[in-house]
């Protein structure tokens, strides 16, 4: 397999793309252990896009809506923006020039949908959404998947956009074998976790995946256990980072397994990445970063490396977290 060694330098100088978002000025919070709390509504999600889709998902929260609702909402804002690189409208595509999505929701009840290697439609939470309700299956791919997209009423899209087609030209034109690195740049999944008030959690994850991986890749987002798990007894996780490395460790469900064990969310994580780090040899070239949410509404984040931060949104308002990481800040 193609791992991305020699690639931690670069990544770790990586700015995040996203600096123009108009909720920059959003408090960063130094510290990841914010204190217990008793109970929701709480919207916790990943990278520095998840402010402006925990902004959606809270105003579902507020008016009385419901945890999965508000999970489904919240993450249409960032796939329907064509400026984040990584999911949805605008994603980078794979090595064939073609954008292939992956998604997944779950329902603390233990309801759940995925789609993964979807072409062609903006909203694949939506079509992952359809997958549980109106399906008897977990998960639909490929074709299939856009068929069954189509025939729920989901219009098809070109989801390539200029800006992605002229990186992508380029890609091919410096080195078309060249795999980018794992960095806020390429590989910023948006994964969602919520608690409404009547204590009911949900779970939203989804991607383009790798940029330029090979055609057909299913990363870990539309993996039920992976890149996402919700359990209305203990509460939720999701991830974000190379998805190989989560799906070797069933990383969100372990996440969620330690907080039933009594770990608080932070810890869960903080030993989440150990096991990752334990399953994959090349863990310093790669990101990896869990964010997890109690059923209490504690919330709390680790990763492999520091250039990781998720944005959490609790009565005390919306605002980025930055939380610890294996590797130090300095290093
Ligand atoms: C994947 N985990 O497809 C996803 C991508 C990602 O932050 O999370 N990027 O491997």
């Amino acid at each position: 397999m193609n791992h991305p060694r020699g690639t931690r330098r670069r990544f770790l100088q990586q700015v995040p793309l996203l600096a123009a978002t108009p909720l920059l000025n959003a408090k960063l919070d130094s510290t990841a252990i914010p204190a217990a709390r008793s109970g929701g509504p709480v919207v916790i999600s990943t990278w520095r896009h998840g402010l402006s889709a925990n902004e959606e998902a809270w105003k579902v929260l507020a008016d009385g809506g419901n945890a999965l609702d508000a999970a489904e909402a919240g993450v249409r804002i960032t796939e329907s923006d064509p400026e984040v690189r990584t999911v949805g409208l605008g994603g980078f595509p794979d090595r064939d020039g073609i954008v292939t999505l992956d998604a997944a929701i779950m329902d603390g009840s233990g309801d759940c949908g995925s789609v993964a290697a979807l072409e062609d439609i903006m909203h694949p939470i939506s079509v992952a959404r359809r997958v549980m309700t109106e399906t008897p299956h977990v998960m639909l791919v490929g074709a299939g998947a856009r068929q069954f997209a189509v025939a729920q009423g989901f219009a098809p899209t070109e989801l390539l956009t200029e800006a992605s087609r002229r990186d992508y030209e380029k890609w091919l034109e410096e080195d078309g074998s060249y795999r980018p690195p794992i960095n806020v740049e390429n590989h910023d999944t948006i994964g969602l976790l919520t608690l409404d008030k009547d204590g009911n959690i949900a779970a939203a994850c989804t991607t383009s995946g790798a940029a330029y991986k090979y055609h057909g890749r299913v990363g870990d987002s539309p993996i039920i256990g992976a890149g996402l798990y919700a359990d209305n007894e203990v509460g939720a996780a999701t991830a974000t980072g190379w998805g190989e490395a989560v799906i070797r460790a069933c990383g969100s469900f372990l996440v969620v397994e330690l907080m039933r064990q009594g770990h608080d969310p932070t810890e869960a994580c903080k030993l989440a990445v150990e096991r990752v780090i334990a399953k994959n040899p090349d863990w310093k070239d790669i990101q990896v970063g869990f964010i997890a949410l109690h059923k209490d509404g504690r919330t709390g984040g680790y990763c492999i490396h520091p250039d990781f931060d998720y944005a959490v949104y609790d009565g005390e308002g919306n605002r980025m977290v930055l939380p610890d990481s294996k590797v130090p800040r300095n290093e």
